[in-house]
């Protein structure tokens, strides 16, 4: 989601006065009169333009897609830019009004340096109001460019206890190591891996652990989770070196799967330390069964791919799926 990334840095309540008077202290005019209505309009003109760029660099949050919506809204919470932004555009609304009220009183014949003096004071008044509104807004312009950037394209999520091998698998399959991103999903990371036809996501510490012992911020996350995967890769370690017993790494399987609703291709790890084949098997010492293994999690995606929207389109409600043209 590219706005996410390119919002502006928002100045604090006493970098925007400096700003806006700085502008102002620099105009001139015939008559002192006349160089302080020009002041006023810079105020006003400097204003306006300051605010309208900071609101229009938001998306409409409410029409994101599913994914990018709930990451925002689970990073920095949507109501809460909502309400500083609207807290932005009623200081513009208030130093309009001054403006063209001193400016009406001078036109009148009010004395135009006092008129001036309060209305500085005024505008100072009202950006000062809005000072936490400007400091949250640039500490949410810092936090939603960590979002990742993912791409519309037939997306993997590897699940499955600490240690079982998920992240040796989508280093092994992913085309080129540096594209292994890392990210920042709430406190734990997300990285993603690319081959030619998926999206490859790897979530420590997210997925490897029963619903139960979440709080609601890794709930949350696992939810936006659901967004993207269209298919999600589960690893069993029936060797339990990782140090899990296979039945809660089985409990832990039939959980994911209640959750998101996906199709999820379950498959063994450290296939040169066992013998077991009632599912499919890989190692990733040796490499054998991960050709066969990405063939059919790469089908299984593609094909689930072709008949939903995906997090691009998806407006967020399950119920609505579109066809791909
Ligand atoms: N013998 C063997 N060890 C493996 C294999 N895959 C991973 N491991 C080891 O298992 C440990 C955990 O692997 P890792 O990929 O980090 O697991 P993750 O925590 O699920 O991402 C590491 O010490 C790996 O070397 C495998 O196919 N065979
Ligand atoms: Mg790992």
């Amino acid at each position: 989601m590219e706005a996410l990334r390119k919002l502006p840095t928002v100045l604090t309540a006493e970098e925007l006065l400096d700003k806006i008077f700085g502008r102002s202290s620099k105009v001139s005019g015939r008559t002192e009169r006349e160089r302080i209505v020009n002041k006023l309009s810079t105020i006003s003109n400097v204003s306006k333009e300051y605010f309208s760029r900071i609101i229009n660099s938001h998306p409409n949050y409410d029409a994101l897609p599913g994914f990018y919506r709930e990451m925002v809204d689970l990073i920095v919470g949507i109501e809460k830019i909502k309400r500083s932004l609207s807290s932005l555009s009623w200081a513009n609304s208030m130093i309009q009004k001054i403006v063209s009220k001193s400016i009406a009183e001078i036109r009148r014949g009010r004395d135009a340096v006092s008129v001036y003096r309060s209305a500085c004071g005024r505008v100072s008044s009202v950006i000062e109001d809005i000072d936490d509104d400007l400091k949250f807004l640039n500490d949410a312009k810092n936090k939603l460019r960590e979002i990742p950037n993912l791409r519309e394209m037939p997306t993997v999520v590897v699940a499955g206890y600490p240690n079982v091998g998920k992240s040796s698998f989508v280093s092994l399959v992913s085309t080129a190591k540096p594209e292994i991103a890392e990210y920042p999903f709430t406190t734990k990371k997300i990285f993603i891996g690319y081959t030619k036809e998926l999206q490859i996501i790897d979530t420590p510490g997210l997925l490897d652990r029963s619903l139960a012992k979440r709080n609601a911020v890794e709930r949350k996350a696992i939810l936006c989770l659901k967004h993207v995967a269209d298919a999600i890769l589960f690893i069993i370690d029936p060797t339990e070196t990782c140090g899990y017993p296979l039945k809660s790494q089985l409990s832990l399987l039939e959980e994911i799967k209640r959750m998101f609703g996906k199709p999820v291709l379950e498959v063994y790890s450290k296939a040169d330390l066992h013998n077991l084949r009632d599912r499919m098997a890989f190692s990733a010492k040796n490499g054998e069964g991960i050709k066969e293994i990405m063939e059919e999690i790469t089908k299984i995606a593609k094909k689930i791919y072709s008949q939903t929207s995906t997090f691009i389109a998806d407006s967020g409600q399950t119920s609505t799926q579109e066809q791909h043209s």
